[in-house]
């Protein structure tokens, strides 16, 4: 089960400049020590399943970094290097090539001058690589990351992640093989047919970003309905605190990058 086994993932260290993070609405600042110990707890979970965690140093240069899902596309037989979309966050992208190269023999990068492609917005399942288009995603690096995992034998369908949505993921989740946990504004799009859709809760929706990682389903804290449902379904679920990341619009996804380099 390619699509949520992995061996390793990636982390970033927040740096104190999270405080100008992006983010939709002002909800609050960010409090960073707050922050260090929901990102300590997180990655003490990754490592409980068995993967190596590589922890990268902050970078006080790019706010939004601890983000590092929106850098990269990770799959076992190479990482495409992204073009994220928001104009503070390009330089991003560069800075983890190294990394990526340090694992992988084949590291591809997202190009042209008009392709614009964040990870948030790439769901990989079993059998097929989802893409929604967003203010972050454009067409055109949609088109270039098909060109380039085609050539790994990766089926890749466009879609649209819903309007006002930051990512395709801040809104569903791989739980299994065969299983996606999404909110119901975007399952009714129609996206997952084929697929067994659980629905997070009403009122819950911001829990919809959430990881199958190995044995665990990681969810952010505080959704006690989604929780049980995903429980009584048979999950393992551990529940990390996020109301800091939240806060500029991040979540369980976003914080990693999780793969099984096999060449
Ligand atoms: C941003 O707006 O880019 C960050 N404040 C949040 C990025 C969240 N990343 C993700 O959903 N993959």
């Amino acid at each position: 089960m390619r699509s949520y086994t992995f061996s390793h993932a990636i982390t970033r260290k927040p740096s104190t400049s999270i405080i100008a993070g992006l983010r939709a609405v002002d909800t609050g600042t960010p409090d960073l020590a707050l922050m260090l110990t929901h990102h300590a707890d997180y990655i003490a979970a990754l490592r409980a399943t068995g993967a190596e965690v590589v922890e990268l140093e902050a970078m006080q240069a790019y706010p939004d970094s601890v983000f590092v899902e929106d850098t990269a596309l990770c799959l076992p037989e190479g990482a495409v290097v992204m073009r994220p979309g928001a104009a503070s966050r390009l330089g991003e992208a560069a800075e983890m090539a190294p990394h990526l190269a340090a694992l992988y023999v084949d590291v591809r990068r997202i190009e042209g001058d008009d392709s614009f492609i964040e990870g948030g917005d790439i769901l990989t399942t079993e059998t097929e690589i989802l893409v929604g288009r967003s203010a972050r995603t454009n067409a055109a690096g949609v088109a270039e990351l098909a060109r380039l995992v085609a050539d790994w034998g990766y089926k890749l369908r466009e879609v649209f992640t819903p309007p006002g949505v930051l990512h395709f993921k801040t809104d569903c989740s791989l739980l299994d093989g065969e299983t996606i946990l999404s909110t119901k504004r975007l399952a009714d799009s129609g996206c997952f047919e084929g697929y067994k859709v659980i629905h997070v809760v009403d009122g819950e929706e911001a829990c919809a970003n959430s990881i199958r990682f190995n044995d665990l389903v990681i969810m952010p804290a505080g959704f006690p309905k989604t929780r049980a449902v995903l429980q009584q379904a048979g999950y393992k679920v551990q529940e990390i605190g996020n109301t800091e990341c939240a806060k500029i619009d991040g979540g369980m996804s976003c914080l990693s990058l999780r793969f099984t380099p096999t060449r």
